[in-house]
């Protein structure tokens, strides 16, 4: 499901704090595309800004300061320590309500690129973690992992936000998905592979994910082909999907934890690349110029990041809806020097920067 819809879904089903599902405007890079390759992480809490309840990232972000946004869920939910991330879905004071979803997401908008998230996913029935990337108009890449199997992920296709389940999904085994894992989302405009732990599982191609509904116009294909937002989220769902409804009484909390989200930016002839497009380094560039001094004059500094996220209803095709939400902050790795490293020093000195909710 896309994302409009996920949220009234979750809206409605858990009656959350979300208040608005208007999309962020005054932001080129959910149009253009802003993607810096390299590995983030969660080392420093400081390069995570927290948007609750956002979707996307405010207008005027600095991505220069941060790394990865939280769009529900809070601090409290979404938790930085030891240079993890724990996304929390805490049992509701009242347990005949879902508890509310968090959601976070790398603070970049690809298109092309290879995206790795190292993670654990919870293994309670009814409760849906999820790695996804998400457009500003829908277009969505899916891993889900449902709480009543700990043995398999999902992985699902989706395309403007429009609704067709159990189309365009996959189930794949992997053991015990409350152990750290390394799911790939490798986006191409020629395809897009799914690997667990470095091997692939599945590849989705445009010619290959025939669209069954109407809504989809004759001659376009049922692929992702706008900037996104890598998100991830853990929630409620209690749909038999998830393996029924949650029972609180037998846990205060499920959780999701990430380590590591690794980026490589892909240019439009699907080659890797430092950052694309060139627009990117060059809002970089000028982020750089405005910005203090840096602390270290070596450039060299090791900024580090945390953030938090949260996201909103998507939903697997066998079925489900997924909020996902994905949170990340971070460090950048060597990687991605110069422009990178450049940033990374910026970010170990910055303040953090006005909010803009919608
Ligand atoms: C608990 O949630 C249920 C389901 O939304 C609702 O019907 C009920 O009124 C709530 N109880 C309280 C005390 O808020
Ligand atoms: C996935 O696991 C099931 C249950 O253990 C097994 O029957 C099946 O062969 C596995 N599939 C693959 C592709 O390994
Ligand atoms: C809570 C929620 O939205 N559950 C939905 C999950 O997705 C399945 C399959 O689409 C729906 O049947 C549930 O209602």
């Amino acid at each position: 499901m896309g994302r409009k819809s996920a949220i009234a879904v979750s809206l409605l089903a858990a009656a959350t704090s979300v208040s608005a599902v208007t999309l962020p405007t005054g932001n080129p890079d959910k149009n253009d595309g802003y993607c810096l390759s390299g590995t983030y992480t969660f080392a420093n809490k400081d390069r995570v800004f927290d948007a609750t309840p956002h979707v996307g990232v405010p207008d005027n972000f600095d991505y220069s300061k941060y790394d990865f946004v939280i769009q529900n869920g809070g601090q409290k939910n979404f938790r930085i320590a030891n240079n993890v991330a724990t996304l929390a879905l805490t049992k509701p004071a009242n347990i005949s309500a879902p508890a509310d979803i968090t959601k976070g997401s790398l603070a970049q908008w690809i298109k092309y690129g290879k995206v790795t998230a190292k993670m654990t996913a919870a293994a309670v029935p009814g409760v849906v973690t999820t790695f996804i990337s998400m457009s500003e108009r829908g277009d969505e890449i899916d891993w889900e992992a449902v709480g009543g199997d700990a043995n398999s992920i999902q992985s699902n296709v989706f395309y403007k936000a429009i609704v067709e389940f159990q189309v365009h999904g996959g189930v794949h085994n992997v053991t015990d998905i409350t152990k750290f894992h390394e799911y790939t989302i490798d986006w191409k405009s020629t395809g897009i592979t799914f690997a667990i732990d470095g091997v692939p599982v599945r590849t989705a191609t445009p010619a290959g994910e025939t669209a069954k509904s109407k809504a989809v116009p004759p001659g376009e294909q049922w692929f992702p082909t706008t900037p996104s937002m890598f998100q991830f989220s853990i929630w409620q769902s209690d749909s038999e999907w998830a393996g029924g409804k949650v029972d609180w009484t037998k846990t205060n909390e499920a959780v999701s934890q990430i380590e590591s989200v690794t980026v490589e930016c892909y240019d439009d002839k699907n080659q890797p690349v430092k950052y694309w497009p060139a627009s990117a380094l060059a809002r970089s560039q000028t982020a750089v110029k405005d910005a203090p001094k840096p602390a270290s004059p070596d450039g060299k500094g090791t900024g580090t990041g945390t953030g938090t996220g949260t996201g909103t209803g998507q939903k697997g095709s066998s079925g489900s809806n997924s909020n996902g939400s994905k949170t990340g902050s971070g460090a950048i790795s060597g990687a991605a020097a110069p422009v990178a490293s450049i940033l990374s020093v910026l970010g170990a000195a910055a303040a953090s920067i006005a909010a803009f909710f919608i």
